[in-house]
């Protein structure tokens, strides 16, 4: 039986009401985003039709996930907010704390002994307010959602960007912060900007080499990293539904690297086949009562182009595989073209290592085609080239993909198995062949590739690929090979070819745990009691920010202005800062250690207007915030890319930072500044970003007017006393507003519930 089937009834008997209720209120047939969205309203009574990318709208959603990482930050605000359980469904999930190093067995003891204080902390307070706790070990939280949690039509938030996976189930699964997910356990709305919405068209079948991932990596390339912002990519079509579900899993995963609100797909027969061999025959059954529900109405999909915002077609049979990287997730390169742009950009051709897993790729399916491209290799008498290491994606996929004997090929191939976790998705690698800045190579199957992120070298080239082309390729040991053209040597001297993959969508015998690791909150946990030691370095009790004095700010000066890419990486670096997610003070020494300074290109390397000299970006904002003097981060275009982490916002309030000045933002991270307080302002002319100067000294003349719709003057006077006037826009709502008054929506709920 399915957890929380009850909920899952009630979402389902509501919702044939409430989608022809909002075919009514909208007067056209609907698409599933609007059918979830609308059927997911806080105010069931609304008639409302809401315009997509402008009005703000209150949702219900059915549950709420959290990782280890930023589980800490957002459950130590909901211990502020002084209720007794969590209202909706809520789980926490250990998965980002574990170092990759030595393999499972030695890595995941070490874990628990290194960060034991963490993971006893997320316990005890899981148990006391009635979330359910996936220990260590026990999976990658977007894996474990969709095995056991994620339902057809159904609403989820999660604090982790890539929460979207669950679209591969058929929900609206949108990462947030941490404080938004702590509006949601404290029983009040959650609040987004109606989506626009982009139709992905899929036709033809995926075949040979071609996988669900290839869908993602093209779609990157059309979409770029901010061209789904504010959308839900809703994905359909003959091609969609000749996929398997967790290839739909991926492709919504990845949709947060275009900046997408979510990505979805109709309820189909593969979503009832994953239901069933994951023990939720009864969702399945429910789900097939109101099946036309679950998906778009048909006239939408017979003329996309009347409803969907923007509309792109992919032909699955056309579909070359491809690899994106490296740097950044958006350059797609078909592999047939990597010979020729690996060369002209000077990409060590060289492959060290070949990751698979992450929650993106670490499905049944995606082992079991893996698995036959390194069985061949074992066949053939091919020596790989590169290291394998191979993170299963939970507990469920390790034992079963042990028993079907999966794991015994990569270990045929020498591969090191990592715990069931993030692991070297999020810098948890100790990597042992290469220490130093050289210039290398990897591949993997992950979502992100940003600079430094799975080994902390800026010199790492990380490539994206499906998991059976990463295998082929490091098994190779080139960057430019192309299976479908080139011979490999093998042991006995002879010229061999791979063959195509083979996989298997589920496992034929079914799928198997002894210990799934999970661990049930108590029914009555009012008796619990939640230590935080008072010297811990790893966790600290949170001191509310201060309301705003409703005055203009002025005499604000430059911390940093970042030049280019300045990604949530940069701004709060993951690796070995994790250990610090649950200590805002300590974590603070990272902030923007990553991001480049726009005067001298250097990373970590600031001027103090107060000094005239050069430090560290966090040291320069300390000695700004002792002063007393308010300071203004500047950035470029899509500021706060990539994670949900609020770490990002919280750290520059709690280092006096009062207000970053972007050309544009990415959508979690704008709410979260929002959220913790922070003023989170754009460009009106993006060329007034070329305006600023390292001396600059910021005024807000119009702030203590800060109104919906009324653009902002920020004047700025540079070092020689000369002035420049201009506008900044910004997105901020009334109770948003309120939010800013208050010092944080934090403080706002304390209010609240104190009255
Ligand atoms: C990531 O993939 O960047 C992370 C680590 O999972 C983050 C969350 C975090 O920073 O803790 C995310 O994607 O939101
Ligand atoms: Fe973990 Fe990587 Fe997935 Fe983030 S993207 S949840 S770090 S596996």
């Amino acid at each position: 039986m399915a957890y929380d089937i009850d909920m899952i009834k009630k979402v389902y008997s509501q919702m044939a009401d409430r989608v022809n209720k909002a075919r009514e209120v909208v007067g056209n047939p609907l698409t599933l985003s609007e059918k979830i969205l609308y059927s997911h309203l806080w105010d069931a009574d609304s008639n409302q039709a809401f315009k997509r990318g402008k009005d703000y709208v209150d949702f219900a959603p059915d549950r709420i996930a959290c990782q280890d990482a930023t589980a800490q930050m957002a459950l130590l605000q909901f211990m502020q907010a002084g209720k007794k359980n969590v209202a909706v469904p809520t789980t926490v999930h250990c998965d980002h704390l574990i170092q990759a190093k030595m393999g499972a067995a030695i890595d995941l003891v070490s874990a628990n002994k290194t960060s034991h204080e963490v993971f006893d902390f997320l316990e005890s307070v899981s148990n006391k307010y009635g979330i359910g706790f996936w220990k260590p070990g026990a999976g990658i939280i977007h894996q474990v959602v969709l095995e056991n949690y994620a339902f057809p039509g159904g609403m989820m938030i999660g604090t982790d960007s890539h929460t979207v996976n669950a679209g591969g189930l058929g929900m609206v699964a949108i990462g947030v912060g941490g404080a938004d997910a702590v509006d949601v356990m404290a029983g009040m709305a959650w609040e987004l900007k109606f989506p626009k919405l982009i139709g992905v068209k899929l036709t033809g079948k995926l075949s040979g080499w071609t996988s669900a991932k290839d869908v993602i990596l093209k779609v990157a390339g059309i979409l770029t990293v901010k061209g789904g912002t504010g959308a839900i990519i809703e994905y359909f079509g003959e091609g969609a539904r000749s996929m398997s579900c967790t290839g739909k899993g991926t492709i919504c995963n990845m949709g947060a690297e275009v900046g997408a609100t979510t990505s979805t797909f109709g309820y189909d027969d593969s979503m009832e086949r994953y239901l069933n061999a994951t023990n939720r025959a009864d969702v399945a059954a429910a789900a097939n009562e109101i099946r036309e529900h679950l998906t778009g109405d048909d006239e939408v999909y017979a003329n996309p182009e009347q409803y969907f915002d923007e509309l792109i077609e992919i032909n699955l049979s056309e579909l070359k595989p491809h690899l994106n990287g490296p740097f950044t997730p958006d350059l797609a390169t078909p592999i047939s073209e990597m010979r020729v742009k690996a060369k002209e950009n000077d990409w060590p051709l060289k492959v060290d290592w070949g990751l698979i897993g992450s929650c993106t790729n670490s499905s049944y399916e995606d082992l079991t085609r893996a698995a036959s491209i390194a069985k061949q290799a074992v066949d053939k008498k091919i020596k790989s080239k590169s290291d394998f290491g191979i993170n299963p994606g939970s507990e469920t996929i390790r034992y079963t993909a042990e028993r079907d004997g999966l794991l015994q090929i990569f270990e045929d191939l020498d591969a090191t198995i990592f715990t069931n976790a993030c692991g070297p998705c999020i810098g948890q690698w100790d990597r042992s062949d290469r220490k130093g800045d050289e210039k290398n190579t990897i591949v993997h199957s992950f979502n992100r590739n940003f600079s430094k992120r799975a080994d902390g070298n800026p010199n790492t080239h990380a490539f994206v690929g499906s998991p059976e082309m990463v295998a082929a390729i490091a098994i190779s040991g080139r960057l430019d090979f192309d299976p479908t053209r080139d011979k490999l040597l093998n042991e006995d001297g002879e010229e061999v070819m791979l063959d195509e993959p083979t996989g298997i969508e589920l496992p034929p015998k079914g799928f198997d745990v002894k210990d799934p690791g999970y661990v049930a909150p108590s029914d009555n946990g009012s008796e619990v009691v939640i230590k935080v030691a008072k010297d811990s370095e790893r966790l600290q009790l949170l001191e509310p920010f201060e309301p705003w004095d409703g005055k203009n700010l002025t005499g604000v000066k430059l911390l940093i202005k970042a030049f280019g890419k300045c990604t949530t990486d940069h701004i709060s670096m993951a690796g070995p800062w994790l250990r610090y997610r649950g200590h805002l003070d300590n974590i603070s020494n990272n902030m923007l250690i990553g991001a480049i300074n726009a005067f001298n290109k250097k990373t970590n390397f600031v001027k103090s207007q107060i000094s005239g000299e050069y430090d560290g970006v966090p040291a320069v904002a300390r000695k700004y915030k002792a002063a007393g003097v308010p300071t203004i981060v500047v950035g470029d275009h899509n500021y706060g890319e990539g994670s949900s982490r609020e770490h990002a916002a919280m750290e520059p309030r709690h280092l006096g930072v009062k207000v970053v000045l972007v050309k544009s933002f990415a959508r979690i991270h704008e709410t979260n500044l929002k959220k913790q307080g922070m003023l989170g302002i754009t460009f009106v002319n993006e060329s007034d970003y070329d305006l600023i100067q390292e001396d600059d000294t910021f005024n807000f003349v119009d702030l203590a007017e800060f109104a919906p719709d009324n653009p902002l003057t920020i004047e700025v006077v540079h070092a020689d006393g000369s002035k420049d006037t201009f506008k900044a826009n910004h997105t901020y709502n009334d109770s948003q507003i309120e939010w800013y008054k208050q010092g944080s929506a934090l403080n706002l709920i304390k209010i609240q519930n104190n009255a």
